[in-house]
């Protein structure tokens, strides 16, 4: 077998090389999927990256605008099947949500709650005339939907939701709060999660309907340039048809965390790789006692380290991608992937921050923005803790969460 150093085997001799590179980031992907990856690294460089350290300092995201781009590129709803979406593979997903995560994860969430949570549960519940209805104006981006599971009392136990949906003739009356809803100020369509007397239902409730408010979360330090909102549903009346038929218990909103899970897998491994990259750059070109400070020792086992995590973490995601391409995950196994993977990510940002020294707590580079983001990541689509208890069932059998 060859030796002989080449582009994908970088020798120590060779001058600087890149993690990617170092990694063979590329081997592990086929040309469809390195081309959709570059797509969106070109969408995020040219849309995103000049705009988004602004957007973050004012607390602010043109979200329609951006749905509308984004369902131009077919990155909305993606990874399903027919009604105007692209129906890719996971991996090919997982890539569009590492890149746009590499931009911000406030843009990954506007996707992944559009197309891994609202689409997705339309999708796979939904009527055949609610799929015609929402589906194909959802993947253009012209509509916008949001996904309401969290209440105020109720985050990681959303088994103990209170919002009711009552019969009241044909139709059906909700009442109730959900909190912290990505998307729900912008959304045309919520997908509202209710507890009736034969269980949790879900329903696709326009947001014109009656009723229905939403109230944008602001004083956030943390997904600054996401929309996050309260929504109060007061006797909001709507018909048999806007219930969707497929969801008949709690098991369907959590099998629609299981998707938006897998793309934070991937997702969080952009974020880590746009640190790590600023934090190499820098490192390079930042002088003290007369040279750069990644030729010191303590900054090359920093570098070195967070490479590796990096490295590992896209070897997870991927690994775990080629499996739900393959014979599917089951939910602990998208738990490994998102309980490694964003714990990681923010150790690599917290790791880069010390890299840039003061300038690392500023807008001027990506890092504290990924790094505040990233605590936002580790709390929604179940905490750290709930990954740790779901991996602890499925090693001992037992459950430990009540
Ligand atoms: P448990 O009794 O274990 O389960 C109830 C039923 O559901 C089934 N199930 C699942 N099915 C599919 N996928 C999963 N991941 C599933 N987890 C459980 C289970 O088999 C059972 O089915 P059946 O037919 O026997 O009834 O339920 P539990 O009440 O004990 O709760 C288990 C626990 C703690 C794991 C679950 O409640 C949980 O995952 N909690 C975390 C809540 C969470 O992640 N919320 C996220 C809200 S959405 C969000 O954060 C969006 S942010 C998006 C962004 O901006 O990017
Ligand atoms: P809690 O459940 O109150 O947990 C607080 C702490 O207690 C955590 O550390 C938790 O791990 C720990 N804890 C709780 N129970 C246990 C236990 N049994 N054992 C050990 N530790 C435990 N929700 C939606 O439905 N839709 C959305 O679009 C959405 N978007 C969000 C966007 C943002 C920016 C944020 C921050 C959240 C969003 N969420 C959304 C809500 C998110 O899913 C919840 O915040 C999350 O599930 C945790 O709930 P909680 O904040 O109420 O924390």
């Amino acid at each position: 077998m060859s030796t002989r150093p080449s582009q994908h085997t970088p020798s120590q001799n060779a001058g600087p090389t890149t993690p990617d590179v170092l990694l063979r980031v590329d081997s592990l992907l086929d040309d469809e999927e390195r081309q959709i990856r570059d797509t969106v690294r070109a969408l995020v460089k040219s849309r995103i990256a000049p705009d988004i350290a602004s957007w973050y300092e004012k607390g602010e995201l043109p979200a329609r605008e951006l749905a509308v781009e984004l369902g131009s590129l077919g990155l909305l709803g993606m990874h399903l099947q027919g009604y105007g979406c692209a129906g890719t593979s996971a991996v090919a997903y997982g890539l569009a949500c590492l890149e746009l995560e590499a931009g911000d994860s406030g843009i990954r969430s506007l996707v992944s709650v559009q197309g891994s949570l609202a689409m997705f549960a339309l999708h796979a519940f939904g009527s055949e005339e609610q799929k015609q209805h929402w589906l194909p104006e959802m993947a253009a981006g012209r509509k916008i939907g949001c996904f309401g599971l969290t209440e105020p009392d109720f985050g990681s136990d959303p088994a103990g939701m209170r919002t009711r949906a009552v019969r009241s003739g044909d139709d059906w009356v909700l009442n109730g709060t959900k909190t912290w809803i990505t998307n729900g100020s912008v959304a045309d369509v919520a997908i509202v999660w209710a507890r009736t007397d034969d269980g949790i239902r879900g329903f696709a409730v326009p947001t014109d309907t009656p009723g229905f408010t939403a109230r944008t979360i602001t004083s956030k330090m943390s997904l600054r340039a996401s929309v996050t909102s309260e929504l109060v549903l007061d006797d909001v009346r709507l018909p048999e048809s806007a219930r969707l038929p497929g969801a008949t218990s709690l098991r369907a909103p959590l099998s629609c965390l299981n998707e938006a899970r897998f793309g934070i897998v991937f997702g969080s491994v952009g974020a880590a790789r746009d640190c790590l990259e600023t934090a190499l750059s820098y490192a390079q070109s930042r002088m003290q006692f007369d040279r750069p400070i990644g030729g010191f020792q303590l900054t090359q086992q920093k570098l070195a380290d967070m490479t590796l995590e990096y490295g590992k973490g896209f070897l997870l995601a991927i690994h775990l991608g080629r499996a739900k391409d393959g014979d599917g995950l089951a939910p602990e196994q998208v738990s490994l992937g998102k309980l490694n993977n964003v714990r990681e990510a923010i150790a690599i940002a917290r790791t880069a921050r010390t890299i840039l020294g003061a300038s690392g707590i500023t807008g001027e580079y990506p890092v504290m923005r990924h790094a505040n983001n990233l605590e936002s990541v580790l709390t929604y689509e179940g905490t750290s803790e709930m990954h740790t208890l779901v991996i602890g069932q499925a090693l001992t059998g037992t459950a430990a969460f009540r």
